[in-house]
């Protein structure tokens, strides 16, 4: 099995992170959505990471399509997202949250990367920063407890959704250890078992 993209990237972090939780063996090739669109295109037309090509050649594109199928073959009958019912769209809720957090994220930043100073409109780059600020907020809430984990007292797409975000915020500026803390401490906690750690880019 190869995955393909970074780990800076945190959908990529995401699948590498559900891959390294359920104990599954791959190689990962280092290639960027922006830097080897060429090569990215080989595995997915869209020319995004991350990508997944699997042991018979079949190939899967998009963070949540890839966790998916490791829930349907490794998740036995505790997958990282649940199966059914009140627990699956509890988790499924925070997911699509810390998913959508990432996207308005990378809005901002590629609006601020590869748009010319000329041209940039602060108030777009503001708007999408305060949408992703406000979806982790709402999670920061959950995490005031101080559990080991958001959901269920266990592991879950939640944590990995949330990890990922709170570390893409502080990478584009967002000071999460003093406006979002109990997500920071999350995060912290988290990084301390293997599959985050094993993981670090
Ligand atoms: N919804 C996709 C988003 C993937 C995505 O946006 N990846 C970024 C890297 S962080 C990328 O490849 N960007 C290049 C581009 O959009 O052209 C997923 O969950 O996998």
């Amino acid at each position: 099995m190869i995955l393909i993209g970074v780990n800076r990237s945190p959908y990529t972090r995401r699948v590498a992170i559900t891959l390294a939780a359920y104990d599954v063996r791959y190689e990962q090739r280092d290639l960027s959505g922006f830097g080897n669109r060429d090569e990215v295109r080989t595995a997915n037309p869209l020319g995004r990471i991350p990508a997944l090509v699997l042991d018979g050649g079949e190939t899967l594109v998009d963070s949540a399509a890839i966790v998916d199928h490791l829930d349907e073959v490794h998740g036995g009958d505790r997958p990282l997202t649940p199966r059914l019912g009140a627990e699956r769209r509890a988790v499924l809720r925070i997911a699509a949250l810390m998913m959508g957090a990432c996207d308005k994220g990378l809005q901002a930043a590629y609006h601020r990367n590869h748009v010319p100073a000329e041209k940039r409109h602060q108030p777009w780059i503001d708007d999408c920063l305060a949408q992703m600020t406000m979806a982790l907020a709402s999670v920061d809430s959950q995490a005031a407890d101080g559990s080991r984990y958001l959901l269920l007292d266990r592991l879950t797409q939640a944590d990995i959704t949330a990890f990922v975000a709170e570390r893409l915020a502080r990478g584009i500026g967002i000071d999460t250890a003093a406006t979002m803390p109990n997500l920071f401490a999350l995060a912290r906690r988290l990084l301390e078992e293997a599959p985050f750690k094993s993981t670090e880019p």
